[in-house]
């Protein structure tokens, strides 16, 4: 996969586990949980879940403040020699938080100037921040996209709060989206590389997702990462709720491969907004703040 990359592309992502499938074999990443609100409703969401905008078991992250989310990473990082990069992914949306999210990037590019920054966002607040975003020397930036059709996006997000409103429907739906591909727009424009996460949602999205992934190619997106909607009712996620089910592995598979035509991330591990380790991993228990008080 790394191959056909030219060199200066190849460096960029060599050591970030999302970005590059054999990066995931050597390098760690961290999320920190500093990001509490969120500006979109989206109906699988329950907050627990980050880049992935994702539900599944679990609890519920400790939520940091900036300071105290630097020094976590400071522990991590004189802790996993493998981790290399800082995520910030939720547990809303980073964007929504842009004063925590922004005053822990500028903290982490002094004191951890080797650590290489990462941000996920649904995309709603992406263009008024994209100039902030190239100024913290951000390279990675995630956005997630469900669908490029407003009458898609009407069924998958019940409201957007914009403008100080909370608006509803296709209009909600039509701005997020237009929104989205502006800040994918400006993004490939700076040289950023953007990676779309997509959640297939049987019946919902999962015929749409094929013209995301055409839209996204065409626009210059790095990477796309289809990945299924986990929907359980007794995680209270909205679908679940409704009997939404999940797709099975072949159906995920068979869109992956419908997908192709881009440049596909086939191992991501849905990761909690306080995940720590080698993807797939989560060491976050070992570095919660009480325990890193007690290190140093
Ligand atoms: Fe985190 Fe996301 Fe950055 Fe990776 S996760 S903010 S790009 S450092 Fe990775 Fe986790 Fe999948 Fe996300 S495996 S959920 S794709
Ligand atoms: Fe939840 Fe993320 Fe959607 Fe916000 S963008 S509602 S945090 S899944």
């Amino acid at each position: 996969q790394m191959s056909h990359l030219p060199e200066s592309i190849r460096k960029r992502v060599q050591d970030h586990p999302c970005y590059s499938e054999e990066a995931h074999h050597h390098f760690a990443r961290m999320h920190v949980a500093v990001a509490p609100a969120c500006n979109i409703q989206c109906n699988y969401c329950n907050r627990k879940y980050d880049c992935a905008n994702e539900s599944r078991p679990g609890v519920v992250s400790e939520l940091l403040t900036p300071e105290q989310a630097v020094k976590k990473t400071l522990a991590v990082a004189a802790n996993i020699p493998q981790m290399s990069v800082l995520g910030i992914a939720g547990p809303g949306d980073p964007l929504a938080n842009p004063k925590r999210t922004f005053d822990t990037f500028r903290a982490l590019s002094e004191e951890a100037p080797d650590i290489k920054l990462c941000v996920s966002t649904n995309g709603l607040n992406l263009p008024d921040h994209v100039d902030e975003l190239i100024r913290h020397n951000i390279d990675h930036v995630t956005i997630t996209i469900n669908c490029v059709d407003p009458e898609v996006g009407a069924k998958i997000y019940p409201w957007i709060f914009w403008n100080n409103r909370r608006i509803r429907g296709v209009k909600a739906a039509r701005i997020l989206i237009r929104q989205q591909q502006k800040g994918l727009e400006m993004l490939v424009e700076r040289g950023v590389l953007v990676k779309v996460n997509s959640v297939m949602i049987p019946g919902v999205n999962d015929d749409h997702l094929k013209e995301v992934s055409r839209v996204i190619k065409e626009k210059g997106a790095f990477l796309h990462n289809v990945m299924p909607l986990i929907a359980a009712p007794e995680h209270g996620t909205y679908y679940g709720v409704m009997g939404q089910r999940g797709p099975t592995a072949a159906e995920l598979k068979a869109l992956q491969d419908d997908c192709s035509d881009m440049n596909l991330m086939r191992h991501c591990r849905q990761c909690r907004a306080d995940a720590v380790g080698m993807l797939g991993e989560d060491r976050g228990h070992e570095f919660t703040l009480e325990k890193i008080e007690t290190m140093s």
